[in-house]
């Protein structure tokens, strides 16, 4: 039977509380309206953002359901839908491409105007919600929401991928490889035989080892405080590993020892703390050095820093989503990862039924996991 135009009931893992395990519940999702998308989703993995909300760092409108790395079916479209149609196998945009606003057009930008990561709403772009639980409206996440059996999202938060590709795996490519790998070869722009540092070893991190791998750079540090993730740094092209805490200078001064005084030519801060953000910065080339902030710190901090690391000519910037336009790039990236132009396998340490989700949690928070996808 056809669920089509129903409110459908299914479980949802809700967010009602920071520093509180989520809660799985009955929610009804409602039909999307005239240009959205409802979709089933069946793989979806675990990022360190969503944890940033649960933890207080990224301030958002609660109760909400999380999660925005994921992939399923659509399961019907409103009025107006063109670009995808039921049975079609997508991937839910966390940062939408309209086509419309300035960045859409601009070849500069990927951070499209109908975002909801510069102020999070938490809602639809009509502002409203399709998601109740018990009575209560629940917020969605930066135009996504995956941590439940089914979502609604606006046609330009939704694109379609190649119904070949496994979702439990190219999941990743709605959020922390994409994220990683195009801070590294699109934001910075790393070129080959260059020097590389990654602060932050997660998921993202790891990408944007990869991203200076198949960039070419001759020497990529992998710089972390855990060094159980040493080894798959090394695995997906890290040529040497740090761990600030086994020295007594600080890390950007140990980086300028280790590169003969020069500094890195691109450093990546994939944490999203305001001290290793300076840190990344000081760690590169004082000349034309680039560092890149791939992090967000949390909402209420800013960041001190001494402006002779500008003025000297190093390069400051900050990625979202990897600079990717969101919809051009995902099919072209899972046509890539298709094609075996890069690898997922080496993130994705765990898989856990969707129903077990806060245990996912409890291992990213402990630093036993990379990715846990978590399959419906
Ligand atoms: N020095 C060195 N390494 C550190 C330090 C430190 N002081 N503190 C923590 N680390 C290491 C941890 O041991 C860990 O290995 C790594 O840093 C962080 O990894 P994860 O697994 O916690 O995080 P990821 O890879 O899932 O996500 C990292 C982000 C920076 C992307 C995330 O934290 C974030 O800030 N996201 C917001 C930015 C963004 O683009 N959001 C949109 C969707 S992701
Ligand atoms: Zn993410």
């Amino acid at each position: 039977m056809s669920t089509a135009g129903k409110v459908i009931k299914c479980k949802a893992a809700v967010a009602w509380e920071i520093k509180k395990p989520l809660v799985i519940e009955d929610i009804e999702v409602a039909p999307p309206k005239a240009h959205e998308v409802r979709i089933k989703i069946l793989a979806t993995g675990i990022c360190r953002t969503d944890d940033h909300v649960l933890s207080g760092a990224f301030a958002v409108p609660l109760p909400m359901v999380l999660g925005h790395e994921a992939a399923g079916v659509v399961e019907s479209v409103g009025e107006g839908v063109t670009c995808v149609k039921p049975g079609d196998h997508v991937i839910p945009l966390f940062v939408p491409q309209c086509g419309n606003c300035n960045p859409c057009k601009s070849t500069r930008g990927n951070l499209c105007y109908q975002n909801d990561i510069s102020h999070v709403r938490g809602l639809m772009p009509d502002g409203t919600s399709r998601f109740t639980c018990k009575g209560k409206s629940l917020h969605h996440f930066i135009s996504t929401s995956s941590f439940t059996e089914y979502t609604v999202v606006h046609e330009n938060a939704v694109v379609k991928i190649d119904a070949a590709a496994p979702l439990e795996k190219v999941c990743l490519i709605g959020c922390g490889f994409s994220t990683g790998y195009g801070a590294a070869v699109q934001t910075a722009k790393v070129e080959r035989g260059s020097t590389c540092a990654v602060f932050g070893l997660g998921g993202v991190g790891l990408s944007a080892v990869m991203g200076c791998k198949a960039a070419g750079a001759s020497r990529i540090f992998a710089v972390d405080i855990n060094p159980k993730k040493f080894p798959k740094a090394l695995e997906v092209g890290a040529t040497e590993c740090v761990n600030p805490l086994d020295y007594k200078k600080p890390i950007n001064e140990v980086l300028y020892d280790l590169t003969d005084g020069e500094g890195v030519d691109y450093s990546l801060e994939v944490i999203g703390r305001t001290d290793t953000m300076a840190a990344a910065l000081a760690s590169c080339h004082e000349n034309y050095g680039t560092s890149v902030i791939v992090g967000i710190a949390p909402s209420v901090s800013e960041i001190c820093f001494n402006p002779l690391l500008l003025f000297t000519g190093r390069t400051w910037k900050g990625s979202v989503f990897g600079g990717w336009k969101s919809k051009d790039a995902i099919p072209k990236l899972v046509s890539d990862f298709m094609g075996k132009k890069f690898v997922l396998d080496p993130l994705i340490t765990h898989t856990l039924p969707f129903e077990k989700i806060n245990e996912g949690f409890d291992m990213l928070r402990s630093g036993k996991s990379i990715r846990t996808i978590l399959t419906f």
